[in-house]
């Protein structure tokens, strides 16, 4: 016998194409905005991987989204400023639109007491409630029933706020996972899913973390639309995270967006992705968001090379400075190191 599922969904979950053609219409100050924080995006995490951690600077791993950058930027610029943000090791860009300083960043990478955490953890599991940011947990998945927890409140006090939750692919496995995305769709919360899959979680590569191509073709057995973008064209991005955010804002409930992409580099500093195909990363190369962003404006004359080369130095100098100033910076005192962990009244 045959059990008939009843997929007559509530809302509208059709599969969106977003191409960049429907980009044209994004103000042009905005792209130029995309395009700086996805450039310092990058210099950051160069100077991070290929140059402090090989000059011994680094404490802990580094964990970069070379190649996926348009992601967090894309959705991060749809932020409102009291919107809440759960990222994942790969999102460098929602903490630089955040407000976090390139000064502060290379500090916690460096272990120094001016970083985020002052010094307590390395890398990217930082986080600052000051800037609304929740410190990623390294255990996958979890924090999706974090964010699904804060957009629990926020509709409870009838906040007007959105939470952004970001997860990999492989992060989908996870119960956690599963349970946060099914609590947040039956209590109708403010919350949008961003899914970055970038087709290999470490060494598993996506055909072994799942029998559905498309993580977001999941999304409707929870009731949710789900869309399928290609997450390395930032006009793109911006564009769905538009409607995601809208969704979730107007209170029609969450909303997950699946971005296909590419990590280009290892897992982390220490991984030479050697399980990778050459000529797949030779592939993924031609699709670089950054250098899509800068031959669209240029083509479309909304942006001269002259002002790419400014920005490009521009970009370099915070991050020379924010170097400087961090290595600069004092490692933490030991009396300090069980300060600020635990809540104190
Ligand atoms: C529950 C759990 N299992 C395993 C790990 C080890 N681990 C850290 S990152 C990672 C891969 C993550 O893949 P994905 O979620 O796709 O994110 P990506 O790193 O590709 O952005 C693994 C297996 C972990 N942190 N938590």
């Amino acid at each position: 016998m045959r059990i008939g599922i009843s997929n007559k969904p509530e809302t509208d979950m059709t599969k969106r194409e977003t191409t960049a053609a429907d980009g044209k219409n994004i103000p042009k100050e905005i792209k130029k905005q995309l395009l700086h924080y996805m450039k310092l995006t990058r210099e950051i995490e160069y100077r991070v991987e290929k140059v402090l951690y090989r000059q011994g600077k680094i404490v802990g791993g580094v964990y970069v989204g070379r190649g996926q950058e348009a992601i967090s930027v894309g959705t991060g610029m749809l932020m409102r400023e009291n919107d809440v943000v759960a990222p994942t090791h790969r999102d460098m860009g929602i903490f630089l639109i955040r407000g976090v300083s390139p000064r502060r960043i290379i500090a916690q990478y460096m272990g120094r007491k001016t970083g985020v955490t002052q010094g307590k953890d390395g890398n990217m599991h930082m986080g600052d409630l000051k800037h609304n940011i929740i410190a990623f947990v390294s255990h996958l998945g979890d924090n999706v029933p974090q964010a699904a927890g804060a957009a629990l409140a926020m509709k409870m006090r009838g906040e007007d706020r959105v939470a952004f939750c970001y997860s990999g692919e492989g992060a989908t496995s996870r119960g956690d996972w599963h349970e946060g995305i099914n609590f947040a769709a039956v209590h109708k919360l403010p919350v949008v899913f961003f899914i970055n899959n970038n087709q290999y979680a470490y060494s598993t590569p996506v055909s072994l973390q799942m029998p559905v191509k498309n993580v977001a073709d999941r999304a409707p057995a929870y009731g949710i639309p789900g869309d399928v973008i290609d997450g390395n064209d930032v006009l793109a991005v911006y564009l769905s995270a538009q409607r995601a955010v809208e969704w979730a804002r107007s209170g029609k409930g969450p909303y997950m967006v699946e971005y296909k992409t590419f990590r280009m580099t290892g897992h982390s500093a220490h991984d030479d992705a050697g399980y990778v195909p050459r000529e797949v990363f030779d592939e993924w190369k031609k699709k670089d968001p950054v250098e899509r962003l800068e031959h669209q404006m240029l083509g479309a004359g909304e942006i001269t090379n002259e002002e790419l080369a400014g920005m490009a130095s521009e970009i370099t100098g915070i991050v020379d400075d924010a170097v400087d100033w961090a290595d600069k910076s004092p490692y933490p005192d030991p009396e300090d190191c069980l300060k600020d962990v635990y809540f104190e009244k």
